[in-house]
Order: C-alpha cells, then structure tokens, then sequence
C-alpha cells in the first residue's frame, strides 16, 4: 500500500502543499533572507504581524523553533517558565527549554489543558527567596494539543496575562494551531494573542503550509530572535519558495478550518455511541479527537486501523488521537467511520 491510500489521521501535519500553493511557491519573488532581502519572507513576516496584531513577526522553521526560541529570548540560564502538564513544550520539545536555554519547567495539573491564576500564583517563586529558580515565564497552549484541540477560554487567558504583569513575568503563547481556536470559537487572532508578549504559530499543521511557523512580539524581542535564529543554524537564504506557502494559507487556508472541526465531531458523535470507546465529546472542540479504547490496547488499535487503511496516532498515555485536515474529504471520513465502527463495536 502507499501512502495515498490511507486516510492518514495522524495529525494535521501530514497535508501537502495543493496545486494553488504550489503555484504560489513557484512563482515567489526570492532573494537572500540573511540580507532580509527576500520579498516574500518579508511580505509574510508583515501580513503576519498586522494578522497578530504585533509590532514585528520572523518566519522560522518548525514549531519547536518558534517556541524555544521565544523562551530562550525570554529567559536566562536558571530561570522557569510556569506551563501545564501535558503541554507541548514539556512534553514534545526534547528536552530543549534544558538543553538550549538552560531553564526549567514548572509544569501545573490543568483540566482540558487549562492551568487557573488561583493555581499559577502560589507556583510563582517568590523574589526573597535567592536560592530558588527565577520564575520568568507564564506559558499557555492555544488550541492544547494533548487535551485534544481545546480551546482557552478568553477570560482565563486574560486573568493569567493580569497574574504576569503584576509579578513582571513575561506571557507566551504556543498558537501551533491558534487559527483553529479562532475560527471555532470567533475569538480573532488579534485578540488572542493581544494579552501575550510573544506568540508562536504554525504555517505547516490546519494551515497545509509544508514548512514554517511564525513568530511576533515587540519589535526589540523580533531583532533580538533573528539574532539568535542565526546563532542556532536557522538563518535561510531563498526562502521566499516556502514563504510563499506560508502567505497563501494565511490568506486562504484559515476559514476552511471550520469544515475541519466539523468532520471531527461526525467521528466524535459515532465514538460517543461505543460502549468500547472512552471520550469527552464536549471537549472536541476542534479538529482533535482524543479516545481510549476500552477493548483492546491502543497498540493494537493502531494495527488493525492500519490494517482496514486508517491511520490514526497516539495521544496521550493509554489514548488514541485523530485529527482532521484539508486532505481529507467527507468520504473518507465516511470511511473513517466505517473502519472505526468495525474495528471498536
Ligand atoms: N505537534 C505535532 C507533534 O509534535 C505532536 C502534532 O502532530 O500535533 N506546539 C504544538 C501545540 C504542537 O502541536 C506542535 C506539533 C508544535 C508546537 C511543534 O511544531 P513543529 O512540529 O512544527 O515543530
């Protein structure tokens, strides 16, 4: 079997650029980024910003790059960045925040991925207390991809932004999939990322972009990341070609997501009906399903998934997760449906 014929369900990772995009990339007026003389990055890095509402954006290469180098702009060796416990950064960063920057974690117990003032407050080092860590960051994860594509509610996003400033800590947001929060919950981007002093975002998951995330802040915390782009290998030079990408799904790939969400709930509403199936359908509130199988190891699940052409991955400990994309057509999720029904009834 080759790829094409499985209805790949792992993430929204695995999209491919469409013919429009493609169009885009190979047309793309390109020149030396490390100049910063590539128009397009430059045209992308600007519709993106005023997308944010933020003074200045970088265009980086992947997720993992945008958020730690956020971090490592944020922090200093010693210092802890306040997150929840099965965010993506404690969890899916190989160890970076350690290994790049020289922090350290402080992960909280939150429910569908929410971690409360109430619970951050007392978490916070106090400034006396010279022989432990430096609490520099407050991080929250918008849509929370372990918890299963849930959305922060606005007010707690706002709380916790309140909670950094009266203690001057800086407030990040991994927005790998913010777009999805946004078009699901009619919040925009600009006033999701307004209460933080750094945004990470992804080009490359809903979006269908190949390549890329972006970055925003202040302008000083842009000048200051592209330095250190540079200095961790990330410095490109025509890359314009996956740029181009990048501004044609911010353009055109953000209100389909909708239809995204929507084929997520068909699969959650027939693993809601299995007495074989463990899942919280009110907290699908995206394209991410999260469900345990009751009947059989979620190894095996994946076999016999496989098997009848599905492809879903792992969540979290003991839990599968399916996520829905733009190369997924309602047929498949018929067929989706189908597999699931044979394989977990
Ligand atoms: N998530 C990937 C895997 O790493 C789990 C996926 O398939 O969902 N923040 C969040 C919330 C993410 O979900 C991801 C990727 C990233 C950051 C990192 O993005 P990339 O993969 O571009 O480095």
């Amino acid at each position: 079997m080759t790829m094409d014929k499985y209805i790949d369900l792992r993430s929204d990772t695995v999209t491919r650029p469409s013919p429009a995009m493609r169009k885009a990339m190979f047309e793309a007026e390109v020149g030396d980024d490390v100049f910063q003389e590539d128009p397009t990055v430059n045209a992308l890095q600007d519709y993106a910003a005023e997308l944010l509402g933020k003074e200045a954006s970088l265009f980086v290469s992947s997720g993992v790059m945008g958020n730690q180098l956020c971090l490592n702009v944020l922090t200093n060796p010693g210092d802890e960045v306040i997150c929840e416990k099965d965010c993506h950064i404690f969890n899916y960063e190989s160890g970076s925040p350690a290994k790049l920057s020289g922090i350290q974690m402080f992960p909280l117990d939150g429910k569908l991925g929410v971690i409360t003032p109430s619970q951050v407050e007392p978490a916070i080092r106090p400034i006396s207390a010279y022989y432990m860590p430096r609490t520099k960051v407050i991080e929250v994860e918008n849509t929370h991809n372990r918890a299963g594509g849930t959305i922060q509610p606005l007010d707690n996003i706002i709380e916790l932004g309140k909670l950094a400033k009266k203690y001057n800590l800086c407030y990040h947001l991994d927005g790998a999939r913010i777009w999805n929060a946004s078009v699901a919950s009619g919040i925009s981007v600009k006033e999701y990322a307004k209460y933080f002093d750094t945004v990470s975002c992804c080009l490359s998951k809903g979006l269908g972009a190949p390549v890329g995330s972006i970055i925003a802040g202040s302008k000083d915390f842009i000048v200051e990341a592209y330095r250190i782009r540079k200095s961790w290998g990330g410095g490109m030079r025509q890359v314009g070609i996956l740029a181009a990408a990048g501004l044609y799904a911010l353009k055109n790939n953000i209100n389909r997501l909708e239809e995204d969400h929507r084929k997520a709930k068909m699969i959650a509403e027939v693993l809601a009906g299995m007495k074989s199936i463990e899942i919280n359908l009110a907290a699908v509130h995206t394209n991410i399903i999260i469900f345990k199988p009751l009947k059989i190891s979620v190894d095996d699940a994946l076999i016999k998934c496989k098997e009848k052409g599905l492809l879903l991955s792992i969540g979290s400990h003991n839990f599968l997760r399916t996520i829905t994309h733009l190369d997924v057509s309602f047929p498949d999720i018929d067929r989706t449906i189908k597999i699931l029904k044979e394989v977990f009834e």
